[in-house]
């Protein structure tokens, strides 16, 4: 480690003992009870190349979001993260060229799930996405930069598992033919969320871009969606991203890296609580063609996940965070059930999106 956690949490005045935290795949968090209580991040360098930029958006955005908490009349220092300064009023600390270092308040008595124990959780992250993306209807999406290129264009996520594919880094590719072949048939798929947006039949707004239910803050004590977290990847996108990809992880039956596939299905219970939350916030401003797409949103953000596990499997798990052997290649199996599960639960998926419309 070319830095000391003591020394950094000094340049931001925080004197006391800090601990790991928390199960993101792409920062290092840590959390200190220090008063106030705080979250430590060092921001992936390997992921996100300007950090300066991520740290722009997210302070400009939580700027943003704070104003529009108080004309709700809510709390501003726990609804949306608050960025705690260095000594020297900067947004961010660089020790050297690779780390970068962030503070926030930590959000307290509220918890977070890696697996929705209740659907009704999944209504609450919904009203909570919904929400988000009402709050930052108004926010100028060119003043955002790119924080990631080409983040969900999933046709961009196929060419980039075919060059794994042809450059085999680890050498593993002959023990994964099934889910190639899997990725290369579901590629049907893969380009109609970025045709429509192409189109403009599917506008370009400011969204989240990572709306796994780990990135919501529950309160505690009344279960609702306090806070939505990890903000490194907010930037223009559709609003279809935020709708699937948070049905890819919320209304997985089980956890992203399960290993017994038979406990993996789509649960259509939770579909329907995050669908009614989410839609009680945003149906009013939604396309039609953003309406027809929802199921296979769905459907579309889990493949892409998938092909990205399976990608970095391929490359050598060079990108996601992995704790395990074969870590990324149980992710992108769990992906792959649930995009076949989707696949035969539309009938039945679009019913449901009629009832909260
Ligand atoms: P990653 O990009 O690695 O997923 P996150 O920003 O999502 O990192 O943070 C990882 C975890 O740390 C979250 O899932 C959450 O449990 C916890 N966390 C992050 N920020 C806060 C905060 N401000 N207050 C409380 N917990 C937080
Ligand atoms: C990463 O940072 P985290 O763990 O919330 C990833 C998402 C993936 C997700 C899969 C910046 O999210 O895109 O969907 O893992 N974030 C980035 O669990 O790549
Ligand atoms: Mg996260």
């Amino acid at each position: 480690m070319g830095f000391n956690l003591k020394e950094v949490c000094e340049k931001f005045s925080i004197e006391t003992e800090i601990e790991s935290y928390g199960n993101g795949h792409i920062n290092d968090t840590y959390m200190a009870n220090a008063k106030p209580q705080i979250i430590l991040q060092r921001i992936n360098k390997n992921v996100f190349h300007n950090p300066h930029e991520v740290m722009e958006n997210i302070y400009n955005v939580t700027e943003h979001l704070k104003k529009k908490i108080i004309e709700r009349g809510g709390d501003p220092k726990r609804e949306a993260l608050n960025v705690v300064k260095t000594r020297d009023g900067q947004n961010y600390l660089q020790m050297d060229a690779d780390n970068f270092f962030r503070m926030y308040l930590f959000v307290t008595d509220s918890v977070s799930y890696d697996v929705a124990q209740d659907p009704i959780q999944l209504f609450h992250a919904g009203a909570a996405f919904g929400r988000f993306q009402n709050m930052l209807n108004d926010y100028p999406a060119d003043s955002l930069y790119e924080t990631i290129v080409d983040f969900h264009n999933t046709p961009e996520r196929v060419k980039q598992l075919e060059t794994a594919i042809a450059g085999n880094a680890s050498g593993r590719l002959d023990l994964v033919k099934e889910e190639v072949d899997f990725a290369i048939e579901y590629a049907k798929y893969s380009k109609m969320i970025t045709d429509e947006m192409a189109k403009g039949t599917v506008p370009l707004r400011v969204t989240h871009n990572d709306t796994k239910l780990n990135n919501v803050l529950f309160d505690a004590k009344t279960g609702e969606g306090v806070c939505v977290i990890d903000l490194d990847t907010v930037m223009p996108g559709s609003i279809l991203y935020d709708f699937g990809d948070a049905l890819r992880f919320g209304a997985s039956s089980g956890a992203e890296d399960e290993k017994d596939l038979d406990r993996i299905w789509f649960d259509l219970e939770k579909f329907e609580q995050f669908a009614k939350g989410f839609l009680g916030e945003v149906k009013d401003c939604l396309t039609p063609k953003e309406i027809e797409l929802l199921p296979v949103s769905a459907l579309i953000m889990t493949y892409e996940c998938g092909i990205r596990f399976l990608a970095d499997h391929i490359n050598g798990d060079v990108y996601f965070k992995v704790h395990r052997e074969n870590h990324n290649l149980d992710r992108a199996r769990t992906q792959f059930k649930l995009v076949a599960d989707i696949e035969s639960k539309f009938d039945e998926m679009k019913r449901i999106i009629e009832k909260y419309l």
